[in-house]
């Protein structure tokens, strides 16, 4: 019996470090909304403020249905508006926001419904300075 206790003792204290290894990385997010598709359009933009508890990179975005998705920064130049595909940077407990005017995510070739009062979850891929993946489904309400 006492052997037995030692080895329920001993599986715990090895897999602990697994369990906690997988709760490292933690995402809080606030403002989620995606823009509503208005008719005949394919393209529509989303918004967000993101807060990571560890220095990581935003290098992929997904969703059914959506053709792809890419973060872009927006820049005046002159009368002219530019967006510009980036590969976002967030440093740890530093809010990173992507608003209207700024930052911003961006949609194409969407093949559903987006209407307004409804929601849709994005598939983040975010990568650690060690280059540890994780993957997190975030909820955006659509407006
Ligand atoms: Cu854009």
């Amino acid at each position: 019996m006492k052997a037995y206790n030692y080895l329920i003792f001993f599986v715990l204290f090895a897999l602990f470090p697994y369990i906690s290894y997988g709760e490292e990385f933690s995402v809080t997010t606030e403002n989620n909304i995606i823009s509503e598709l208005r008719p005949g359009q394919k393209v529509t933009a989303g918004f967000i403020d993101i807060t990571v508890s560890k220095d990581a990179k935003i290098i992929k975005i997904e969703a059914e249905m959506i053709g792809f998705i890419e973060a872009h920064s927006m820049i005046m130049d002159g009368e002219i508006m530019k967006m510009r595909k980036i590969s976002p940077v967030l440093v740890k407990n530093k809010k990173y926001k992507f608003k209207p005017g700024g930052n911003h995510l961006m949609l194409f070739d969407v093949a559903r419904e987006l209407n307004a009062g409804g929601d849709i979850n994005l598939l983040f891929t975010f990568q650690l300075k060690n280059k540890k993946i994780f993957k997190k489904s975030i909820k955006f309400k659509i407006k």
